[in-house]
């Protein structure tokens, strides 16, 4: 059996629990007190309809005594660390995201063992956690999605989870679930009885899989060990809107030089520059484009945001911006590839191992933007 473990309102409780002027109360963890959106909040500001994604006074408007507490995201993180060691006491991990992770009990009793994890968070960190126990990895996902907060549920047949909406599916996101909701597939019952070919059209052979693991047919074992990143990338909030520029382009390249860093730490390299651009009403565009050369350097990333840039026109001040990079492979030597700079980098890179991220910069880059890069939910202990 596969457990999987996610904590109630992650760092809204932490806030909570630290602070007990906060318990029980309705609050709201944002990045920062002026110009961010709601990351979390606690279930008492959940009964009011406060969700993830508002800004600040949309959310007062729902819940007017909302308390906004600003993210600390070293709190966060190194309480996650600890909880995924007392997580691995227990069996096999899997860390999944900042407050999830799966783990394979084998024939251990799930009743003592929930019980056991739920106790020992709640002793030490003062927080809740929901706990599903399933013959796989997707199973044992929903189980723990559907009684929330401080829920446990056993999904160990089919007619447990049969009458779920197909959305709680981890893997089907929301533009397929749109296009499965045109085929009247709502529930995972109605995505398990159709035809596979219109899944496979749909969803590709994802769609297969999918319906192999709701009828917990295929075994998808815990993995200890971290898949590499899919894509790396940094966005920022902007301390006001920017519209020279200048501006933009110091704020591209200070995204560019994290993104290089991050990509170097991995020992990765990406073909492929994204640049999303959102402006000051929160309208957006996204533009990406292939290369043919794989790069992990940082006046490389800039150089291809900017070509990215080249063919639209801004037509408003601009609130966010993010710069990621994908299509990733293990990097080779820089040297032998001819990458600009590869000395200097690797200057870089060392000074910065031993003295950290801020020790050395460009000299573009001398007056930067002031900025705390948040935590996401794909935030995990070993990631950098
Ligand atoms: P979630 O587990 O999705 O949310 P949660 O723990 O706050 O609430 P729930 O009880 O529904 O599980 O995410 C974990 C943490 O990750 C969350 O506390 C805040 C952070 N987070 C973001 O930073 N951005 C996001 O878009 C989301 C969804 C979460
Ligand atoms: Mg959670």
């Amino acid at each position: 059996m596969i457990l999987h473990i996610d904590m109630d309102a992650f760092f809204a409780s932490v806030e909570q629990s630290s602070n007990p002027d906060l318990k029980n109360r309705p609050i709201a963890v944002t990045g920062s007190e002026k110009r961010s959106v709601i990351i979390t909040s606690s279930y008492e500001a959940r009964h009011f309809g406060v969700k993830t994604g508002m800004v600040i006074p949309e959310a007062k408007k729902v819940c007017p005594h909302l308390i906004i507490v600003i993210a600390n995201f070293e709190k966060y993180a190194s309480t996650s660390k600890k909880i995924m060691e007392i997580f691995k006491k227990y069996g096999v991990t899997e860390v999944f995201s900042v407050d999830e992770a799966f783990i394979d009990i084998g024939n251990e009793s799930p009743s003592y063992i929930a019980t056991s994890i739920k106790s020992e968070i709640k002793r030490q960190f003062g927080i809740t956690c929901s706990i599903g126990v399933g013959k796989n990895k997707t199973i044992a996902k929903l189980a723990s999605g559907s009684n929330k907060p401080d829920g446990y549920f056993v999904a160990d047949s089919f007619d447990k989870i049969r009458d779920m909406p197909i959305d709680e599916v981890c893997g089907i996101g929301k533009k397929s679930s749109a296009k499965l909701r045109l085929l009247s597939i709502n529930t995972i019952a109605d995505f398990v009885n159709k035809e596979e070919h219109v899944l496979k059209k749909v969803m590709g052979i994802h769609g297969i899989r999918l319906k192999l693991a709701l009828l917990g047919q295929l075994p998808e074992p815990v993995n200890p060990k971290h898949p590499a990143p899919k894509s790396v990338s940094n966005s920022m909030t902007l301390p006001h809107d920017i519209w020279s520029w200048n501006d933009i382009q110091r704020a591209i390249f200070q995204l560019s030089e994290k993104v290089a860093f991050r990509l170097r730490c991995y020992n990765l390299w990406g073909k492929k520059v994204s640049l999303y651009v959102r402006y000051k009403d929160f309208e957006g565009f996204c533009i990406d484009k292939k290369y043919y050369q794989y790069t992990n350097n940082e006046q490389e990333i800039y150089q291809r945001s900017l070509d990215l840039l080249k063919n639209v026109r801004l037509t408003k001040p601009i609130r966010l911006l993010s710069v990621s990079v994908t299509e990733l492979a293990p990097a080779k030597q820089l040297s032998i590839f001819g990458q600009k700079n590869t000395n200097r980098l690797e200057a870089i890179d060392s000074i910065r191992r031993k003295w950290g991220f801020n020790a050395v910069t460009w000299g573009i880059l001398l007056n930067k933007y002031e900025h705390k890069p948040p935590i996401s939910p794909a935030w995990r202990p070993e990631r950098y």
